[in-house]
């Protein structure tokens, strides 16, 4: 009983939140690079107001972010020591492809890579790769549109094209674009995507969503002949959106909440656009243009496994007024009464992540990989720098237990689970490095002061326990 053998335990990141090095070995600007901290970092990456530069006025912290692209043999052994059987990592595209349009792969960004796999080889880690966590090069937003453009679903095929033959044998579990939902919520931080003045812009989330939808499909065919090992996944943005209360038209919002979510797995993993969909599309008067084969595209080349992020469950009502009181977040949601919530007013529900993994498991009926969850939290180092994050490991060990009800009692089959941000990192939607997940503590603060020092927190002895005893220590 308990999780499986191989049960693939470890930690996750991506690439723009760790690596810095923003301007080294070659790689091109991305999106993901010029969003800043502050107060326009919301409207920016929610694609209100944009910025495609970097100004004097604001703080940019993907630049130098933790300097993994100079640390990552540091910080790949300290996963070592934790036990981690894998490590999610993502690849900067504008390290391989810096304008994203070349021909040609930039040799030292594949070479960074190859490097960071083979560091994880000599420590028997397998590495979990997200091929797009959320960036997109700078040069495809300006001359093309991002996801908006049919080309870029090429340059995307490239790009797979060459990773899959070059890290034959050192990769085997791919992710195609990490939280494909999140185009909806944030548009530019998600994919690139910046809005002209009085454009339908559902019409563009939703073409540029096709796009994606068609590059991965077309990845995980690829994926598949270069080696038939190659397992290929989607990966979801999720958390169960529960009604507010048993008022019917509660229950429908929720419902229809879960949907717009599922909409991208339902295509990813079932091969067909949903009937619900196309009938919300035809209301809204969004016509998708679409190539000869795109169907059968994406008919042939479902995903192998189902991937997500859960970190809270969600609330729908259609009370307006506590609608008034959800602007803000990626996500709205209503407050639920029932729970509580982090520093930064995320909900914790442990509970949620077993009912969410049903939905899920429910839904498609093949094996899930939760590959990020945990709580952000701001950690105070004591007098000799220790972080004694016993908030951290609750809320961890109160998942872990959730999930292993999903999979003793209730028999989802779940092939691993990766903490988010093993190692403290920038946070996406703040830009913050006091919003902290890590087992690790690394020494910087909002605005790049800190010595970049690593040090273990008292989670990081738990989370080696966890592993050793395969979830049965909590
Ligand atoms: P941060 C919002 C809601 C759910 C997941 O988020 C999200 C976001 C973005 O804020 O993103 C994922 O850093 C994402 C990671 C991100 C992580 O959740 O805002 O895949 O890149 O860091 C946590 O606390």
């Amino acid at each position: 009983m308990g999780f499986r053998k191989d049960f693939l335990w470890g930690g996750a990141t991506a690439a723009n939140q760790c690596e810095g090095g923003y301007d080294e070995g070659g790689r091109g600007l991305a999106n993901v690079d010029v969003v800043p901290i502050g107060e326009d970092r919301f409207p920016v990456i929610t694609g209100q107001k944009s910025m495609l530069e970097f100004d004097e006025e604001h703080f940019y912290p993907a630049k130098v972010a933790i300097d993994m692209y100079h640390r990552y043999k540091e910080d790949i052994a300290l996963f070592a020591e934790m036990g981690f059987k894998t490590y999610r990592l993502s690849i900067a595209w504008s390290r391989i492809f810096p304008m994203g349009d070349e021909k040609e792969p930039n040799e030292e960004g594949l070479k960074f890579y190859e490097d960071v796999f083979k560091e994880c080889q000599k420590h028997g880690i397998e590495p979990l790769v997200t091929i797009t966590h959320f960036d997109c090069p700078m040069h495809l937003i300006k001359e093309y549109g991002a996801w908006r453009s049919r080309e870029v679903v090429g340059f995307y095929e490239n790009l797979c094209r060459v990773i899959f033959n070059r890290y034959k044998g050192l990769v085997k579990y791919w992710l195609t674009f990490n939280e494909i939902n999140m185009i909806l919520h944030a548009p530019f931080m998600g994919a690139g995507l910046v809005f002209e003045e009085g454009e339908n812009v559902e019409q563009v989330k939703y073409q540029a969503a096709h796009h994606e939808l068609v590059a991965s499909a077309i990845a995980t065919k690829i994926a598949h002949e270069v080696d038939p090992n190659n397992q290929v996944g989607c990966m979801l943005a999720a958390g169960a959106n529960y009604p507010y209360t048993c008022k019917p038209e509660d229950v429908w919002a929720s419902r229809q909440a879960d949907r717009e979510n599922y909409f991208f797995i339902d295509v990813q993993s079932r091969g067909e656009y949903p009937a619900y969909a196309l009938k919300e599309m035809a209301r809204e008067g969004i016509e998708l243009k679409m190539e000869p084969g795109d169907l059968d595209l994406l008919k042939e080349h479902t995903v192998d496994f189902i991937s997500f992020s859960y970190y809270s469950s969600r609330v729908s009502t259609t009370d307006p007024k506590l609608l008034e009181q959800t602007a803000g977040n990626i996500f709205a949601s209503v407050k639920n009464p029932y729970l509580e919530a982090s520093e930064w007013g995320w909900q914790i529900d442990p509970l949620g992540l077993r009912i969410t993994m049903n939905d899920i498991y429910d839904r498609y009926q093949k094996p899930l990989f939760i590959v990020e969850n945990g709580l952000g939290a701001v950690d105070e180092p004591d007098e000799n720098g220790y972080v004694v994050d016993d908030y951290r490991i609750s809320y961890l060990a109160a998942h872990i237990q959730a999930m292993k009800d999903a999979v003793e009692l209730d028999g989802v089959d779940l092939l691993g689970y990766t903490t988010w941000g093993c190692i403290d990192l920038v946070s996406a939607g703040t830009g913050e490095m006091k919003k902290r997940y890590g087992f690790i503590y690394v020494d910087r603060d909002n605005y790049g002061e800190g010595t970049l020092a690593r040090t273990k927190k008292k989670s990081f002895d738990w989370y080696k326990k966890v592993i050793a005893s395969n979830g049965e220590d909590l």
